[in-house]
């Protein structure tokens, strides 16, 4: 593991509360804090003796039993030719073991990557909630895991999806997952149409044709027939479906939870994650470059990042609604998942930062068997009755059940709570556990009545936030108002209220995506009737995509009211931090006299990563060359810096392509003559000629900017 990649001291166990009632209660199974020095897995679970064992054996090639193996190249024979001895157990073995290697992908968001962080809180929920990781300066170790939805384990990375944004705060109360998304709004209202909505976006049937795609019939054919889809549909054919990095997106818990105070007091908040960074896109063409020429490009944008130190972190922040019984706000029903409350109404606050330290030592331990639920609660937080968040809190559970083999994946070191587990679940499937004691029920006096039922004795909380609450806890339930009614069927005025929240170039975008999407849709009726949807929200949008498409635009069927633009759901521009961009350096043979150390000095002391694109391997003023002609694509640079002009084709290409996707582009001295070659505009916006130093210091200011806008988009 690098010296970046340490385990955050947060990753130590905080000490086990004494037993609330000071009982004498023994924890069932083995303490592994009374077995010498602990061995921490990556995940900072404490690995039970393993210590003393692994000193024992060093490290000899062994067999699962723990026997010291000679050779793992060779299969015992009868005679040097004979035939293969059913007594090589290490064969049979070795090659039984392979065959049971994978396990069932999730259902959804199959293609993953993770990573290990701390949390900070800031103290500004401490009078909502009386969850201790959100009291002031706690700091809470996490990990969280991004995903595609649609896409199998094997899919490419920059594909046009949501993307989810799973937390999992190891809190000194429990596990507590905050398991949303990068888009604030789903495809459905009623979890029961959750099957329903996956079968028509994953693959056809019949072919398992198009990975990881919405554009095909079946998906249109259900949005546009269910359209309380609409809205979502929206925000992913926006730039919001194409994250330039995962550490440049937003994420949102989605539905409406409820904070419980020390004192009782309750609200209903909607949770933000806000990225540092700041949000940023891919351009549709690069990600299209991407998915073919490095399908991992976000899984290695982000360990590649963390890697060198540039530790992304997000602001999570709260909306704060008073909980009243029709949790209704200005006519928008916090109970539906389909619909958003703006920020011009009611300001995100933040509460903490969560900042990524450390990625997995083992992808399949740590990313690929963590398990999130949101009925992974603490006290001081709870779901509403949203129909789509109660949906949620059953389904995780169930298919975890099979995908991680029964039903003690708890204890996965990745899963492990980091405070003590006195649950009384007992046996199963890899049950790891050596639980001691003779009474795992309760009540029950043989084992002196432990565990204590845990209590909130000395604080006003006589809430539980177990999903059997105790008959002292009262179930709060909304009321029925018709209004809420009236706002679960108006599927159009919000995502009307979102496009005209974009910029222009925005909504270009989107129209172009919406008319690739159904353009690849080969049914009539179905490219139709979605256009049916979008001239609900937006006639003109509606127009465009019809002409592209050759179909008619018929008039519009549905109520709809106007709402206010919301100007915080377009894509923020402005000067952003930079840190972990990368840039292209491009060299000749003429590039000498020191500009290369100079160049890529000057940008790593910005955070920028400098990569040495050059015709051949190996070293240029004595540093590596990062990427040759033959290995270098565009997409994988935010801006190019050329020291050289070397005539190549492929050179032409990278020069063409930045260009063509608005990013800075600097060269120095005679290698200005390469953007002439590929008429480049030296005098266009995000374009630099100068000498070194200069051209350094404008490319990260204009790397702050994302893009040169003005050379991109549509004007008016
Ligand atoms: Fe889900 C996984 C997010 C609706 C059922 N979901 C899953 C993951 C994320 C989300 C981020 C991946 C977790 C990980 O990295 O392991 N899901 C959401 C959001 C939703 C949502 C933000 C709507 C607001 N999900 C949703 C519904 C259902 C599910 C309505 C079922 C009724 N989700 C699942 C699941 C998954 C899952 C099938 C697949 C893998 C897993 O749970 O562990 O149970």
């Amino acid at each position: 593991m690098t010296e970046q990649q340490h385990i955050p001291p947060e990753f130590t166990r905080p000490p086990v509360p004494p037993d609330e009632d000071g009982g004498q209660c023994e924890p069932p199974g083995p303490n592994p804090d009374q077995q010498g020095p602990e061995l921490r897995s990556p995940t900072g679970a404490p690995v039970p003796g393993e210590a003393n064992v692994r000193a024992q054996q060093g490290d000899a090639l062994t067999t699962p039993q723990g026997l010291r193996q000679a050779d793992t190249d060779h299969q015992l024979k009868a005679g040097p030719r004979g035939p293969v001895l059913l007594q090589d157990f290490h064969l049979r073995e070795k090659i039984t073991h392979f065959d049971h290697e994978r396990i069932p992908e999730r259902a959804v968001h199959a293609r993953g990557v993770g990573a290990h962080g701390v949390f900070v809180s800031n103290g500004a929920a401490a009078s909502l909630t009386r969850a201790k990781f959100l009291a002031a300066d706690a700091r809470t170790p996490v990990f969280v895991r991004f995903s595609t939805v649609l896409g199998s384990r094997g899919s490419a990375d920059t594909v046009r999806d949501t993307r989810g944004f799973a937390t999992k705060f190891y809190t000194e109360e429990g596990v507590y997952d905050l398991v949303g998304n990068n888009i604030p709004v789903f495809f459905i209202q009623e979890a029961i149409k959750f099957p329903d909505v996956v079968h028509a976006a994953k693959p056809h049937p019949d072919r398992e044709i198009p990975q990881a795609q919405s554009a095909h019939d079946t998906f249109w054919d259900f949005v546009s027939l269910h359209t309380e889809a609409t809205a979502h549909t929206f925000w992913n054919m926006s730039d919001r479906g194409l994250p330039r990095s995962l550490r440049m997106m937003e994420g949102f818990g989605v539905h409406t939870f409820r904070l419980v105070a020390a004192d009782g007091a309750t609200s209903l908040v909607k949770f933000h994650w806000k990225p540092r960074l700041g949000v940023h896109s891919m351009l549709w063409e690069e990600t299209q470059l991407t998915a073919g020429f490095d399908p991992d490009f976000h899984r290695r944008d982000l360990a590649d990042a963390i890697e060198a130190g540039y530790f992304p972190e997000w602001d999570l922040g709260v909306q704060v609604f008073p909980d009243t019984p029709e949790q209704v706000f200005e006519d928008i029903d916090l109970l539906d998942p389909t619909k958003i409350v703006p920020e011009e109404l009611v300001p995100v606050q933040v509460i903490g930062t969560l900042r990524l330290t450390a990625n997995p030592v083992n992808f399949f331990a740590e990313t690929e068997q963590v398990a999130f639920c949101p009925s992974h609660l603490v006290p001081g937080i709870e779901v509403t009755d949203d129909p789509l968040l109660q949906g949620r809190l059953f389904s995780y559970l169930d298919t975890q059940l099979s995908r991680l083999g029964g039903p003690n994946f708890a204890q996965l070191p990745i899963n492990t709570p980091h405070t003590a587990v006195n649950d009384m679940f007992r046996d199963g499937m890899h049950q790891t556990a050596v639980h001691t004691g003779i009474a795992p029920y309760k009540p029950n006096s043989l084992d002196g009545g432990c565990p204590y039922a845990a209590s909130f004795a000395g604080e006003a909380y006589v809430e539980s936030p177990t999903p059997i609450p105790p008959p002292q806890a009262k179930l709060r339930t909304s009321a029925n108002t018709d209004k809420a009614q009236v706002a679960f069927a108006d599927h159009f005025s919000q995502p009307r209220m979102f496009y005209r929240s974009l910029t222009h170039g925005e909504q270009h975008r989107l129209a172009d995506a919406f008319s690739f999407e159904l353009g690849k849709c080969t049914s009539v009726t179905v490219r139709e009737r979605a256009v049916q949807m979008l001239v609900n929200v937006d006639e003109q949008l509606a127009g465009y995509v019809a002409n592209q498409l050759g179909v008619d635009v018929p008039a519009p069927t549905a109520n709809t009211v106007e709402l206010a633009p919301s100007p915080a759901l377009s894509q923020k521009r402005g000067a952003f931090p930079v840190d972990g961009r990368t840039v292209a350096v491009l060299v000749d043979e003429t590039s000498s006299g020191g500009a290369v150390q100079q160049v890529c000095a000057d940008l790593e002391q910005a955070k920028v990563r400098p990569l040495l694109v050059a015709a051949h391997g190996g070293e240029v003023e004595g540093r590596k060359v990062d990427r040759t002609f033959a290995t270098m694509r565009s997409i994988e640079f935010d801006a190019l810096i050329a020291l050289g002009a070397p005539i190549d084709p492929r050179v032409d290409v990278l020069v063409n392509e930045m260009w063509r996707h608005g990013k800075a582009i600097a060269a120095v001295g005679a290698a200005a003559s390469l953007l002439q070659r590929n008429g480049v505009d030296a005098d266009a916006p995000g374009v630099t000629v100068a000498e070194a130093p200069q051209t350094v210091t404008q490319v990260v200011t204009d790397l702050a900017e994302h893009r040169a806008w003005d050379r991109i988009e549509p004007r008016g």
